[in-house]
């Protein structure tokens, strides 16, 4: 028997509230919505209900969306919740209109991600080709995983979701699919706890109803421009022919809305763990004065970005976020980063970026050794689903390479570390 590419995508249900909820069960069942502070429940309940464990406070207890007074916005609803029309980015006082009885939790980052660990590596152990999607979803190649291919997956999917709730108590929803874009449309179908099955033969009749929007890599702006043009659901998308997309967006992003409202999509399930960041250093061989050996930093520096950016593009990575590391004569270490807008592994942009964290750092002092890092890397053939059109568009910044050293006062810190959780989408 031929075996059909099938490719899952899972993402857990309400999942910073269904978190919240396993230490606090009387709460079950009830709209709960988070948002609004960063302060630990128990600590927010502690003063008054001292000496309760925290499943034994009584929910009378618990803030309500009605007494909220401030400007946060919801982060995620539990699905009670929902049924009251209240959901993700809403402001809270407006979502206290529809539903003032809500309990508002704050969000607990540190439960958050042991979490999110656990139920990756719960399928990490039934289903090895894994790729990590950010903090509450993956995709997982079902194709050669023993089940994976009956019922089209479902029974797979199904084992996946008992062996996650035995495990955290969490339920997660699941699309099976011939390849992850139609899978990443599918986990939304049967929300919460549910199980989606689509074939190639569905696309009519399951895809092309949906929105536009529902295409992942389908932001706000290509929507808004595409209903200008009269196309809605992903089948009037379909029904375009390609040459038209590509001159309205372009070749590349064009061509791939083409693709995507035909449920085509041949991307590979990544397993490898991906490198987080990659860096260039140089120990200059004696140590160099940021205003007095200008011209030979400056052409280091550059080379650097450059060699850097031959490293993204052969092992086929971009990045947004781009740092510097610098050593001085006395062996402190000084590092910066900055976060632009799009993906980029282009030397001049890298270079931009680099030169605006190098004017926030002590350059009054010699130095030894100067880095380049970029992180947050995605790969670059995936950025479609991120930033559809990847031109890099690099801040406008001035070269602050030399300069008389704008000499901020210097923290000294370990190494940028990128703060899960990652965005979601
Ligand atoms: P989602 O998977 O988008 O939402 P969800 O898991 O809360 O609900 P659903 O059942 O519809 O999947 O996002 C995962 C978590 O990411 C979410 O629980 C909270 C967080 N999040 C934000 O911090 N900001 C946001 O804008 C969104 C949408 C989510
Ligand atoms: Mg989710
Ligand atoms: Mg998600």
């Amino acid at each position: 028997m031929t075996r059909l590419r099938r490719i899952a995508h899972l993402d857990m249900d309400a999942f910073f509230a269904s978190v919240e909820l396993q230490r606090l069960p009387q709460l079950q069942g009830l709209p709960v919505v988070i948002g609004g502070g960063k302060r630990r429940i128990d600590e927010m309940l502690r003063e008054r209900h001292a000496d309760l464990p925290l499943h034994e406070i009584p929910v009378d207890a618990f803030p309500r969306l009605k007494d909220y007074v401030g400007r946060g916005v919801i982060t995620t609803a539990t699905y009670p919740a929902r049924q009251f029309g209240v959901g993700s980015a809403m402001g809270m006082m407006k979502a206290a209109l529809l539903c003032p009885q809500a309990i508002v939790l704050p969000v607990d980052f540190e439960e958050i991600r042991k979490f999110s660990y656990a139920f990756k590596e719960t399928i990490r152990e039934i289903a090895p080709q894994v790729e990590d999607r950010g903090v509450d979803e993956v995709y997982i190649d079902f194709t050669d995983v023993p089940g994976g291919q009956r019922e089209g997956g479902r029974v797979l999917a199904r084992l996946i979701q008992k062996s996650i709730f035995e495990r955290t108590g969490l339920t997660c929803s699941i699309g099976v699919a011939p390849n992850k874009l139609i899978a990443k449309m599918a986990s939304e179908f049967n929300k919460p706890n549910g199980i989606s099955i689509v074939y190639d033969d569905d696309l009519q009749a399951k895809i092309w109803p949906l929105a536009v929007r529902k295409i992942n890599g389908i932001g706000p702006k290509a929507e808004a421009k595409l209903h200008a043009l009269e196309i809605r659901t992903i089948g009037e998308l379909a029904a375009r022919p390609a040459e038209e997309l590509i001159a309205q967006f372009g070749r590349a992003y064009g061509a791939w809305m083409h693709e995507a409202a035909w449920g085509r999509d041949e991307r590979p399930v990544v397993t490898e763990s991906e490198p987080v960041s990659m860096s260039r250093e140089t120990t200059f061989e004696r140590d160099l004065h940021a205003a007095r050996d200008r011209a030979e930093l400056s052409a280091i520096f550059t080379d650097l970005c450059e060699r850097l950016a031959a490293d993204l593009a052969r092992k086929g990575y971009v990045g947004r976020t781009i740092g510097i590391k610098l050593r001085y004569d006395d062996f402190q270490i000084a590092t910066r980063d900055m976060t632009i807008e799009h993906y980029t592994a282009d030397a001049k942009t890298i270079r931009q970026a680099a030169g605006q964290c190098l004017k926030r750092v002590d350059l009054s002092r010699r130095l030894r050794l100067l880095g380049v890092r970029v992180g947050k890397l995605a790969r670059a053939q995936d950025v479609a689903d991120t930033s559809p059109r990847a031109e890099t568009a690099a801040p406008a910044a001035p070269d602050t390479t030399s300069g008389s050293a704008t000499a901020l006062t210097l923290d000294l810190f370990p190494d940028t570390q990128d703060i899960p959780p990652a965005a979601p989408g």
